[in-house]
């Protein structure tokens, strides 16, 4: 017999949702700051503003003794002899501010050490000029004498000039790199072995990044969620005591007029030590959609002191500029005319050698711009009867005599080029990079270019096949962009861990062959990024920074994850995204094995989880206009190529956008192999399935379900993962610290409605093409009962409370909960006394990505 549904599953969900934010509200201001009651290391009132630099006091014991005598004084010889260069005279910290301003490198890793040794042993750590046992010692060849006598030559030489080693000499620890911020580097290795509970006895670890340039472009506003941002009303409105969110106040009015740079905010220095502590060394202040402020005079002083305020933890300022820049008036007397905006002629580069000079002047390790151009309105070279690789090479030629580089993005769509949007930026990139030059060599765009593109063909959605450019160009440095800020990815509401989406994306197989055809050893994408496929010796990964002036930097406190593995994975990509958020939450909640373990597998499924209740097997981008959080799979907007339905193409045969050979072709832009894979429906992955291929709704999938069928349970098994992460952080509560824990308690309701919403509105909208029933009885949770001798079955997984028909004078009481799947267990945490009464029924199991929690309430009529 079949149940019948009695409330939409949304409504309730934003009741709970409700619920949960007023007793959060209870909580905060019932609690003001008081010391940590729970085994929680961190206070109550704890804000999360220390990233994973707030070096929580060890409270194992035995660990405790462990390291006491290995880190019991700090030698860092010449710490100040060698001060970075600073442009700003009077560069200061804010009034009342608490973090410090260094000079060198070295003072900053004596800094971090005093700080993060005092606070994770309970007790000063003197500073010594002398090597005793239990020193810790941080230098460089040139810098140190304990380095020169104990570190051999050659060992130093592996380390190129930002790898370090850790090494245990004696009864001391050396930590040792080539220039003082590879000693930086190794500073918070040797900290981090700390902050995560690792032997540090015996070292001899050797760090070297794997890729150079390691970046942060930080979109300033726009799509910036970890402010005050406003996502309800779209990104980037309003702002705070007159800031606008954004990390960095060049213009902030009001209340906050006096925190513009030159002064230095505590969150400035903050940010910078965690950046570097995961040896990030690039940071591009701005938003691609660039505002020609950035480069005016005014705006050069604010980020020269900002650089000041950097350059100890190496990482230098980059900005983003509009290609038509020399034509804004507020550069009056020094404009072009549009004539003039020729990339191949004197005018045009001339100026932007002059502005790039003006920078250099005030910032000398300027690294160089971003471009994004002809796309999305931004002005290129196209707008001039020129094409991309005249305008990278035009700018690239302005500031190649500066030592600086151009990072230039290859997210374009251009319509006329072709129907499928997803083929246009190899169209126009390709050939460029193929071109037969004078010399006889190949590829037209300059050394000090990277082309910068974004890991997927789209445009940063939760899963998207790799972006076939990887590996097809072989002639031309190429910089992969990842997106941190969680745009399409649950913004600062949902938690979404997304380490494990870039596992997956730098380990992908590009298929690349050599000349010959022959596969390549080392073909996945991060062999392409770091250069060992291909051969390019200038490598780059940048980030899509997260950073506002949220409390906690990030709004999410689990979007700092996404930073810190961000960082980790620049520097060695191919680490594993489990023990990142091993580290991460070491670092950042708890060292309390149970406790880390609960965290790590909320996380390790949270990604997933997302693509599975926004975007399964491989639909592409279905949000709504404009604000990129909730899911509008109808509409279809002024752009085709901006509306869900030019990529759902629902009806009533099936569900996908055909790329393969019989459609769109894009698959062919792929080598072989994957072309291949991806041309047939039988063996494109799943979880890539309508990328590539219309699917039939009655299509058979691996699970031996009809496409429909799995289409929904997949849509369920999204939401079900929440209910678990929710449940799961509501049993940490006794261990974590007040405010961080309720803060995260509110997000997950919230991002538990918001799941549901995904999940109502995209399968009611198929289910209008399908025109197929609800599947009801074998989901992971499925389950049918038991009441009165009478079996009940039927149960719509995307509801949350049913109503069954029992009849008169039966027994209440459920005796018998049938799983459909062997691995679920149940729990009936409610019987019902009589009838009409209330019954609720638990159900887990696991699923591919992680564990499911389904809540029945069963109405007994
Ligand atoms: C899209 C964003 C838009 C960016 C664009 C880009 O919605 O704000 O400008 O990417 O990367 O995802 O240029």
């Amino acid at each position: 017999m079949h149940v019948l549904p009695v409330r939409p599953a949304r409504l309730l969900a934003l009741l709970t949702a409700l619920a949960l934010a007023l007793t959060m509200l209870a909580v905060a201001s019932a609690s003001p700051a008081k010391a940590a009651s729970g085994p929680s290391p961190y206070p109550d009132d704890y804000d999360g503003s220390q990233m994973w630099l707030g070096y929580r006091p060890i409270d194992d014991q035995r660990l405790l003794a462990a390291y006491r005598p290995l880190a019991s004084s700090i030698v860092v010889e010449n710490a100040t002899a060698n001060p970075v260069h600073r442009h700003t005279d009077d560069l200061a910290i804010e009034p009342g501010g608490s973090e410090k301003l260094v000079t060198s490198s070295l003072e900053a890793a004596r800094d971090e050490l005093t700080r993060g040794l005092g606070r994770m042993l309970g007790t000063d750590i003197p500073v010594s000029e002398e090597v005793s046992p239990g020193a810790v010692v941080v230098g460089t060849p040139t810098s140190s004498q304990v380095v020169r006598s104990e570190i051999p030559s050659r060992d130093l030489d592996r380390l190129g000039s930002e790898g370090y080693l850790i090494r245990s000499v004696g009864g001391h620890t050396v930590i040792a790199g080539n220039t003082e911020v590879a000693a930086l580097y190794g500073t918070y290795g040797f900290l981090r072995l700390m902050q995560t509970g690792r032997p540090i006895s015996r070292l001899n670890d050797v760090e070297v990044p794997k890729v150079q340039d390691r970046w942060i472009n930080n979109w300033d506003v726009e799509r910036l969620y970890a402010g005050n941002a406003d996502t309800a009303k779209g990104p980037n409105t309003g702002g705070l005591a007159g800031e606008d969110g954004s990390i960095f106040n060049f213009a902030a009015t009001g209340a906050s007029a006096d925190k513009n740079l030159p002064v230095i905010l505590d969150r400035y220095v903050t940010v910078a030590r965690a950046l570097a502590s995961v040896g990030i060394n690039g940071f591009n202040i701005n938003n691609v959609n660039a505002r020609n402020a950035y480069i005016t005079p005014e705006y050069i002083e604010q980020e020269a002191a900002l650089a000041d305020a950097l350059r100890p933890y190496g990482i230098k300022l980059a900005l983003s500029i509009r290609y038509d820049a020399p034509t804004d008036q507020r550069f009056a007397p020094d404009t072009l005319t549009r004539d003039q905006l020729d990339p191949t002629k004197a005018p045009f580069r001339d100026w932007w050698t002059r502005r790039a000079t003006m920078i250099q002047k005030a910032i000398p390790d300027f690294a160089g711009f971003t471009v994004k151009a002809n796309s999305e309105g931004q002005p290129g070279p196209q707008d001039f009867g020129f094409d991309h690789g005249d305008g990278a090479n035009g700018m690239a030629a302005a500031v190649e005599p500066l030592g600086m580089q151009i990072k230039w993005r290859t997210f374009v769509y251009n319509a006329d080029v072709d129907e499928d949007r997803l083929k246009r930026a190899y169209l126009e990139f390709g050939p460029i990079d193929d071109e037969v030059q004078p010399d006889g060599s190949r590829g037209r765009i300059a050394d000090n270019v990277f082309l910068q593109t974004k890991n997927g063909p789209l445009d940063f959605q939760a899963r998207e096949p790799v972006n076939p450019m990887f590996g097809r160009m072989e002639n031309t440095n190429q910089a992969i962009e990842l997106q941190i800020t969680q745009e399409y990815t649950g913004q600062s509401t949902m938690l979404a861990y997304l380490g494990p989406m870039w596992q997956e994306v730098f380990n992908a197989d590009t298929g690349a062959t050599d000349e010959s055809g022959r596969l390549l050893p080392k073909r996945k994408v991060g062999h392409i990024v770091d250069g060992t496929a291909q051969g390019q010796e200038r490598t780059a990964i940048v980030g899509v920074g997260n950073l506002g002036n949220a409390d906690n930097l990030t709004g999410h406190h689990f979007s700092q994850s996404n930073l810190f593995a961000f960082g980790r994975m620049a520097w060695d990509w191919t680490l594993d995204s489990r023990g990142i958020a091993e580290d991460w939450t070491r670092m950042t909640w708890s060292g309390d094995g149970r406790t880390v373990n609960k965290i790590v597998a909320m996380m390790m499924g949270s990604w997933e989880s997302v693509v599975s209740y926004q975007t399964p097997l491989g639909i592409g981008h279905q949000f709504g206009a404009d604000i990129h959080y909730e899911p509008g799979p109808e509409e279809t907007l002024a752009r085709p190529d901006w509306s869900p339905t030019y990529y759902n193409k629902a009806d009533s045969v099936g569900l996908g956008y055909d790329r393969s050979a019989s459609g769109s072709g894009y698959s062919a832009q792929y080598f072989p192999t994957l072309t291949e894979r991806f041309d047939d429906i039988e063996t494109t992955p799943e979880n890539l399935l309508m990328w590539f291929h219309h699917v039939p709704w009655g299509h058979e999938m691996n699970s031996g379900r009809p496409f429909w069928d799995e289409l929904v349970y997949r849509y369920q098994m999204g939401v079900q993962y929440v209910t678990w992460m929710r449940r799961t952080w509501d049993s940490l509560e006794p261990s974590l610290d007040a405010r961080r824990f309720g803060e995260v308690k509110a997000k997950l309701a919230q991002h538990e409605a918001d799941a549901e919403m995904w999940r109502d509105e995209c399968v009611s909208y198929w289910q209008t093409f399908s025109g197929r029933e609800m599947p009801t009885d074998d989901g992971p949770t499925s389950i049918a009962v038991q009441i009165g001798g009478q079996r009940y079955d039927g149960f719509d997984l995307s509801l949350d409370e049913y109503t069954l028909d029992v009849p008169d004078g039966t027994s209440p009481r459920i005796t018998a909960v049938v799983p459909a799947d062997r691995r679920a267990t149940y729990d009936i945490v409610e019987q019902a006394g009589s009838v009409p009464g209330r019954a609720v029924v638990e159900v887990e199991t696991e699923s591919f990505f992680g564990p499911l929690l389904k809540r029945y309430v069963l109405n007994l009529e």
